[in-house]
């Protein structure tokens, strides 16, 4: 049994929920960060979340989590088994953990959390995370998903971010590739249950449906 310590809100913890949802792999989480707090011995120095118990294994850092899953339950499917397409796996999830996230956090706690920020900054978040995910797009010309036709971690880490990119009221480029892909995640089953949580408009909705979600596995 995998134990993740995480509140259900946080698009981190969403990445290792999804993927246990994709494995098919039974879980229990418990609501850790955020309002909830972090637990005396909380087994990750950093004090954030998500932190998975495989075992006797503590992971941290959302994307080595899921890696972590993907390589030990799902070889062959969420890690892809040839070499080529592991490069590609890791190529875009490298990504998201860089580029992408540094655009679009900012923009995300800006706009929907309340973090200090300034009309001109947003304007900003928006339009660089428009501009990287343009580049995503072009490289889903001709593929299902991002190393092929069927999803790897490299979907999971990305695509985590989507939902909240897709819904918050900023603007976005037309770009029909991602909208496809975004609309391939939405229609698998551990995609709408774990990553398409409401998040709410503002600080207070935040707050409000993060005790909302608690106790949900
Ligand atoms: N690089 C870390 C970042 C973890 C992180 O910053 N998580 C956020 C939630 S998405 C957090 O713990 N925030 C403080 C809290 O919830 O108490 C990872 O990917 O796991």
């Amino acid at each position: 049994m995998i134990t993740v310590l995480g509140r259900r809100n946080s698009m981190n913890v969403q990445k290792v929920m999804w993927t246990l949802g994709e494995l098919n792999l039974p879980y229990r989480r418990e609501d850790v960060g955020g309002s909830f707090g972090y637990p005396p011995g909380y087994p990750n120095p950093m004090q954030v979340v998500p932190t998975i118990r495989d075992g006797d294994l503590v992971v941290w850092e959302s994307n080595a989590c899921v890696r972590h899953l993907a390589r030990t339950y799902g070889t062959g499917t969420l890690w892809p088994d040839d070499v080529a397409r592991q490069a590609q796996a890791d190529m875009w999830t490298e990504w998201q953990r860089s580029d992408i996230s540094n655009a679009f956090f900012p923009l995300f706690t800006g706009l929907i959390r309340g973090f200090a920020t300034t009309p001109e900054k947003l304007e900003r978040g928006a339009k660089e995370s428009g501009r990287l995910f343009g580049q995503l797009d072009t490289w889903l010309q001709g593929r299902m998903f991002i190393t092929g036709d069927t999803l790897s971690i490299a979907d999971i880490c990305i695509g985590a971010m989507m939902y909240r990119y897709m819904t918050m009221p900023i603007e976005r480029p037309t770009l029909a590739n991602l909208a496809s892909w975004y609309h391939r995640l939405t229609e698998r089953p551990a995609y709408r249950r774990h990553v398409m949580v409401e998040y709410g408009r503002n600080p207070g909705e935040w707050a409000q449906r993060e005790q909302e979600n608690a106790g949900i596995q």
